[in-house]
């Protein structure tokens, strides 16, 4: 029998413990919430955008915004070097505005600072997001995933009135 010191004893066993821990709670996320990495077109209805999406297929033909309820909106987007389409929209204080963008080229970020709208625009795919402008004023919207040379250029803005 070889002899293990006592105390490296307790680390093993705290260190196995600690990984069986780390085990059992990835094995509750996956399989007790469900929870796992989306899948490509997660945010979509597949009857609404039919795979792979291209900014040539509606609803990327006509970007832009329209109100879809009261205090509803929508924006149509498409992302391209080195900029978006509407690259300025206007909407009234209180909001809820639904991103619904794509891009024509490479893969561009979308990124509302002072918000929590933080999001990838990929060509191929839609992405949707949604947000509350319960703040008036000035929001600067900007491409955070690099793109080529004008990257640092690719901007918006939102105005909330
Ligand atoms: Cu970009």
């Amino acid at each position: 029998m070889v002899h293990v010191d006592r105390y490296e004893k307790t680390w093993i066993t705290v260190s196995a413990a600690f990984l069986l821990l780390l085990v059992a709670v990835l094995a509750y996320t996956t399989f007790g919430m469900k929870i796992s990495l989306p899948g490509p077109l997660f945010v979509c209805a597949p009857a609404e955008y039919s795979a792979p999406v291209t900014a040539n297929d509606p609803p990327f033909t006509a970007p832009g915004m329209r109100q879809v309820g009261p205090d509803q909106y929508e924006v149509i987007m498409t992302a391209q070097v080195f900029g978006y389409n509407p690259n300025e929209i206007t909407v009234p204080r209180g909001a809820t505005v639904t991103f619904v963008m794509t891009s024509k080229d490479v893969i561009h970020g979308f990124r509302i600072p002072g918000t929590t709208v933080n999001a990838m625009i990929v060509p191929g795919e839609v992405t949707r997001v949604t947000y509350t402008f319960d703040e008036p004023g000035e929001y600067t919207f900007f491409c955070h995933e690099y793109c080529g040379a004008g990257h640092q250029v690719m901007s918006g803005r939102i105005v909330v009135q």
